[in-house]
């Protein structure tokens, strides 16, 4: 996009969508950098309803993240961008150990790229005598509110930036910059209509009303968040290690749209961490389960609480005849871990339910 007032030496928009190509990013909008004063008052009153059930990150300090003039006071603009994390193949599940699955977008790390892209296109801006500063996944800036007002998407009914044609699978990221670029025209309009779909399928109820998430009850957060998993929830946390797909992956827009907007994993194929060996994990040290998902948001990074999510799974997946899991949970029966005992237990209680025909 041109405008008339694109001075020379400023990459157009157009030009910036040819840098950030080549690292996935496949769609461009720009908002301005006034305060999201709706989404200000959404977050204040979420908060004042305990909605966000703990959570900072943009919660914190909503006058922060709504307000891209913080970051930045001289700010004009913001370019925001999308990077779709559904890839052509799809990672087959294996047949040993205990499988516990991860959400899509924690499969590879989609935010790196995303960012290394936009900081390429931020260097273009600033070496035409700008500011230009790159967020993804930042505390700082919520990134659907603003991806919305640049017109990339629609809010859906499961809360998530729907993209038209496309769906959600889409990480978000932007550049706030002096520069002044041209700002969308008319907000995506909406394309859920009377579709209830993800309400019904999210196996917490987590959504409450449309577009509204209850903290406490979605299997994301409360798969994050420090402290025991709420008894009412381990059944429901399922294979689940790390976020949870369900009210996307029933979003007829996003399962029709969605793999026509793939993206390439820059990584080899066992690289790519769709599921995680339960039984495994709990065997790991907590270095080396760092290294392996240090990049996932672990509340303190203590490595407890994905081992925490690994004895559920085994509770609600191990064959109760499984030697091997038996023993493990055995093992944590007499953690130090008061935690982690408490969900060794459950998770014991729960394969001899299973085992045991319900009438
Ligand atoms: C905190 C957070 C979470 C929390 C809380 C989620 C939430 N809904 O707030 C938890 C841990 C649960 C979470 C889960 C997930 N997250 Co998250 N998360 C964030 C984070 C850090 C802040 C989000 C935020 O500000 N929430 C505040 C609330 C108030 O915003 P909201 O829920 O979007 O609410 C808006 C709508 O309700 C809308 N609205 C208001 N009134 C109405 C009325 C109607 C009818 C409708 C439809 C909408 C609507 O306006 C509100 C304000 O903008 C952002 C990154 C960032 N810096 O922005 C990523 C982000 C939102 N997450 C992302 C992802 C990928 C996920 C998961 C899919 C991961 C997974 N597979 O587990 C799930 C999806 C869960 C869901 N359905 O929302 C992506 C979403 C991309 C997209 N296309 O939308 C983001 C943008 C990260 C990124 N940079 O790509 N996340």
């Amino acid at each position: 996009m041109t405008s008339t007032k694109h001075p020379p030496g400023l990459p157009t928009l157009a030009e910036i969508g040819e840098v950030v190509a080549p690292h996935g990013i496949s769609r461009l909008g720009v908002a301005s950098a006034d305060v999201l004063e709706d989404t200000r008052s959404v977050i204040h009153e979420r908060k004042a309803r305990g909605l966000n059930d703990g959570m900072q990150f943009t919660y914190r300090n909503p006058d922060r993240s709504t307000d891209p003039r913080r970051a930045l006071p001289s700010a004009e603009s913001v370019i925001v961008a999308a990077r779709p994390y559904l890839t052509d193949t799809e990672p087959t599940r294996p047949v040993s150990g205990v499988p516990a699955r991860v959400g899509r977008y924690a499969w590879v790390d989609h935010y790196e790229p995303l960012r290394v892209g936009l900081r390429a296109a931020a260097a273009q801006i600033e070496a035409a005598g700008h500011r230009a500063l790159v967020f993804a996944d930042d505390n700082s800036l919520v990134d659907r509110a603003i991806a919305q007002r640049a017109g990339l998407g629609w809010f859906g009914k499961n809360a998530n930036l729907l993209l038209p044609g496309a769906g959600s699978f889409f990480v978000l990221g932007s550049i706030v910059t002096d520069a002044f670029y041209e700002p969308n025209g008319a907000p995506a309009s909406d394309g859920c209509g009377s579709c209830v779909r993800c309400i019904d399928a999210c196996p917490t109820d987590a959504i409450v009303a449309p577009g509204v998430i209850d903290g406490a009850r979605c299997l994301s957060w409360v798969l994050q968040k420090p402290g025991p998993i709420p008894v009412e929830f381990r059944s429901a946390v399922g294979d689940r290690m790390y976020g949870c797909d369900d009210c996307q992956d029933v979003c007829p827009i996003s399962v029709r749209l969605g793999p026509r907007n793939t993206v390439e994993l820059d990584v080899e194929g066992d690289e790519v961490q769709a599921f995680v060996d339960a039984i495994e994990l709990l065997g790991l040290d907590d270095a080396t389960i760092e290294a392996r998902h240090g990049r996932w948001w672990i509340a303190g990074r203590e490595m407890r609480w994905l081992r925490r999510n690994a004895l559920v799974v085994i509770g609600n997946r191990a064959d109760p005849e499984d030697r091997e899991a038996r023993a493990v949970l055995d093992r944590y029966r007499s953690d130090d871990d008061p935690i982690l005992v408490e969900h060794a237990v459950w998770a014991d209680a729960r394969l001899d339910e299973r085992t045991t025909p319900t009438s």
